[in-house]
């Protein structure tokens, strides 16, 4: 809000004649330049402009500047003259620097190098507006321009399918319009970056890295290439030059930048001083014989304050050439960036960090979206850094939302607004449905739970809203205001989708973000039945509430069935959308509701009881690691980091009591096997060795647990700290036997049933009924019912005949019946929820 007035106030301000106005807001333009000195007035050029001063420059900023500008062909025209600054202050010495004016008769442009035309071009690009005649208007204004942050991007450097080339291309052009100048290649599952990192690239796949590094230079973006070689590397004379090798081949595909990754590795490649060996040999070999080479980086394996217990960065700090820079992703792997964490690692690296923010990476959270504001980043720190670059998503497109807040930051970190470059990422990215994308963005923020504890704000807007409606639901009451205002959001929701399909040119951001989209829609339609069911509970509608709880039901098991088949992938399957505050509001009425309809004395039978499964672990790192359930399959959920598993801790599962163990999997990545003991339990207290697991074997399914066993569980009884990733720890469980469905009527839960098809019957006795039967009921629109009895003449009383929904009967009805007998009373089946007998 205080933005907008002040842009408002800008405005304003502006159309007083006279008024001279300074200040680094006064229009729109992203990333917001250092220091504006604007006039009042919008000047249309009188003439086409000519290109003067410094010869040849550079043709890619030229062609911005042809587009933006009119150009004269002949006669009369305007001087653009480019110069080169001479730069009074350090920061007008960077790369990119740029000083722009505009006055009547001329612009100007001072630079320091070919970036700072590109930037002084994109700028004017933004400044171009057009009057009602159609004609071009320029400000009368002198833009003065630098960045705060040397190095600005991104580095794609997640699990998951790497961007394609395509998205690729339309990320470096998305960079050099918002004046960022670093994209870092390392997608881990790329082989030729990490697992075969001594290969080289087959063909085609160098010729697409020979294509962007072109593109990159035409967006006058650093395309660096990283290796991740960590894993296997071997300390020798042998492997130092396969690195070289191996960068040699990029080299010779245009690349002139280079980074070096030891992040998420175990065993020897983790030591210190042999990896500051091996960058020092780079620098020494590589960098220092070509010349033409950008400052080399390392990732370094302790990469976060939370794992850096050792002596590790003080003796990269010790021993690492100066030039070479440390990347770093701040108090934890996934972590806002404080300067008093930067203040904290550069007095150990000793050097400024070199940033890498692990947002909006969603390779941890792979159902979820982070669509959200590029927030929790210190706007005090921008002397504290050499470079930052921002981890995305899988969905490139989707990434652009966050991307272009890191543009805003790291471009001008005091004057960052991350509510102010969400909207414009969101305008900038579906212009013509940006209010649409803005609430699915909004409402698709949050990863959930998650074991690195990184949250992040969700429909925050609506929180209080939710809670005070939940709150006064579950006491009784019906907030009508409040059930208005959700029911607008709903309903908003609901055709947000619709809109973007409609409006949206980016097909690519369509594409990646089509399952939320469908899944944002059905959230809508449920939100909506559900304020209509607690509405219906409100006005003592017993019937309509459980048609309406039968409404919600269905949506959500569309929700369920959009999860089960879309984003299969191995470590977070499904779509989860707004999954911080409207879906659990969503839930609290549905069970509220149902609880309210089940009020009663009974409780279900201990057969039916459960207990739950969980996790069972001491190990620090995996203690909020989250776990799934799913057919049977109680699983870690997969990480990707190195664990380290102390002496005596132990990693394990528990199952329910009323399931026995079909087989037990794990697959344990780059651990060490010594001294590992794999066990069993009935109680969890008493443990007994699992027989049969090969010693020597990181990844083994045992098809044979004791019937007895309901907790199974890893532990290093080795005397030593172990190392290895979880990729996979999990118990299947065998198929519950036969389920006995006429449990399902008596069990208190709405959703499960009894099927009964047309000539079958289910008998009820009225022995023990005080008050009344209730029967919640479904099927088709067809399906007809009839309740009846027979009294003690031996007469049949029919008590009930009509559509399969909500029934009560009340005592007096059928006091001198013993058993009433429910039947289908047309050709379709009808399902039997639940009987409730009072
Ligand atoms: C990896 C990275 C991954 C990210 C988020 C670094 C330095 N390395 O835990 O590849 O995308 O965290 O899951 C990492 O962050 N490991």
């Amino acid at each position: 809000m205080q933005i907008l007035s002040n842009l408002l106030l800008t405005l304003l301000l502006c159309c007083i004649p006279g008024i001279t106005y300074a200040q680094s807001l006064s229009l729109e333009l992203y990333p917001q330049p250092q220091h504006i000195v604007i006039s009042n007035q919008q000047y249309i050029p009188s003439h086409g402009y000519t290109l003067q001063g410094i010869s040849n420059p550079d043709a890619d900023a030229v062609k911005i500047l042809k587009k933006a500008l009119p150009f004269a062909q002949s006669g009369k025209s305007l001087p653009l003259e480019i110069k080169k600054l001479k730069a009074k202050t350090p920061e007008m010495e960077r790369s990119g620097a740029y000083i722009l004016d505009i006055s009547k008769k001329k612009i100007t442009i001072e630079i320091v190098d070919n970036r700072s035309l590109f930037y002084a071009a994109q700028t004017l690009k933004q400044l171009v507006s057009y009057n009602e005649a159609g004609k071009r208007t320029l400000p009368l204004c002198t833009i003065t321009d630098y960045p705060d942050v040397l190095y600005r991007g991104t580095v794609e450097g997640f699990y998951g399918t790497p961007w394609s080339h395509a998205d690729r291309i339309s990320q470096l052009r998305f960079y050099g319009e918002f004046k960022m100048n670093t994209y870092i290649y390392g997608p881990k599952d790329d082989p030729f970056h990490s697992a075969s990192w001594r290969e080289p690239y087959p063909v085609d796949q160098a010729n697409q890295i020979k294509e962007l590094t072109a593109e990159a230079a035409r967006n006058k973006v650093d395309f660096v290439w990283a290796i991740h070689p960590g894993q296997d590397i071997q300390w020798n004379a042998t492997d130092s030059s396969n690195v070289i090798s191996k960068f040699e081949q990029m080299y010779n595909l245009g690349v002139r930048a280079f980074a070096v990754f030891f992040d998420d590795i175990s065993g020897e490649g983790t030591n210190a001083a042999k990896q500051a060996g091996l960058m020092n040999y780079i620098q020494k070999e590589f960098v220092e014989k070509k010349n033409d080479i950008q400052p080399l980086i390392m990732c370094p394996t302790e990469y976060n304050r939370a794992w850096a217990r050792t002596d590790y960065l003080d003796i990269l700090g010790e021993q690492l050439h100066p030039a070479i820079q440390i990347m770093w992703t701040g108090n934890r792997v996934v972590d806002d960036i404080t300067l008093e964490g930067l203040e904290w690692v550069n007095k150990r690296i000793r050097r400024p960090a070199y940033i890498w923010w692990n947002f909006p990476v969603s390779d941890y959270c792979r159902d979820h979206l982070l669509m959200g504001p590029a927030y929790g980043l210190d706007t005090q720190a921008s002397n504290a850094m050499s470079g930052f670059v921002a981890n995305p998503m899988e969905h490139a497109e989707a990434s652009k939302v966050a991307l272009f807040g890191v543009a805003m930051y790291s471009w001008n970190i005091h004057n960052y607004d991350p509510q102010l470059a969400w909207e414009k990422a969101c305008e900038y990215l579906v212009p013509k449905a940006s209010i649409a994308f803005k609430t699915f963005c909004e409402n698709n923020s949050d990863p959930g739970p998650n074991g690195h504890l990184y949250r992040r704000e969700e429909s925050t807007r609506y929180q209080a809203l939710a809670d005070n409606f939940l709150s006064g639901y579950r006491n009784g009451r019906f907030g009508e205001r409040d059930a208005n205002q959700l029911g607008a959001l709903f309903a908003q929701i609901q055709v947000a989708p619709e809109l973007i399909y409609n409006q949206g040119d980016n097909k690519e951001l369509i594409k990646e973000i089509n399952p939320w989209l469908m899944q944002f829609e059905l959230l809508g339609r449920c939100g909506t039945n559900a304020l209509h069911m607690a509405h219906a509970w409100y006005e003592k509608d017993r019937q309509n509430t459980w048609q309406r709880f039968l409404a919600v039901s269905a949506v959500m098991d569309s929700m369920k069935l959009i999860n089960r088949s879309f984003n299969q992938n191995p470590y977070q399957k499904g779509v989860k959308v707004s999954t911080r505050v409207l879906m659990p509001l969503i839930e609290g009425i549905y069970r509220q509701t149902s609880r309210n309809l089940l009020s009663t004395t009974e409780t279900p039978s201990n057969e039916i009881r459960v207990s739950t499964a969980s996790t069972i672990t001491n190990v620090n790192q995996l203690k909020n690691q989250p776990w799934s359930e799913d057919d049977g399959l109680i699983a870690y959920v997969p990480m990707l980091e190195v664990v380290k598993v102390e002496p005596d801790e132990y990693i394990g599962l528990g199952w329910e009591i009323q399931k026995d163990a079909e087989s037990f999997t794990f697959n344990l990545p780059q651990s060490n096997v010594e001294g590992r003991v794999f066990e069993w339990s009935a109680d969890g207290k008493t443990w007994t060795p699992l027989s049969d697991i090969p010693a020597d074997r990181t990844k083994f399914t045992v098809n044979n647990v004791d019937s007895k066993a309901h907790f199974i569980r890893m532990r290093n009884n080795s005397g030593k700290q172990m190392e290895l990733k979880v990729a996979s720890f999990s118990v299947k469980t065998k198929e519950v036997p036969e389920i006995n469905e006429e449990l399902m009527m008596y069990d208190l839960n709405l959703n499960t049933y009894k099927t009964l098809k047309p000539g079958e019957k289910v008998n009820v006795k009225c022995e023990g009924v005080d008050q009344y039967i209730e029967f919640y009921l479904s099927g088709d629109n067809e399906s007809m019912v009839s309740v009846s009895g027979e009294d003690k003449e031996g007469e049949t009383n029919m008590l009930y005949c009509g559509y399969a929904g909500y029934i009560r009967l009340n005592k007096i009805s059928f006091d001198d019946i013993q058993t009433l007998t429910i039947t289908p009373a047309g050709k379709t089946p009808i399902l039997i929820h639940q009987i409730v007998r009072e």
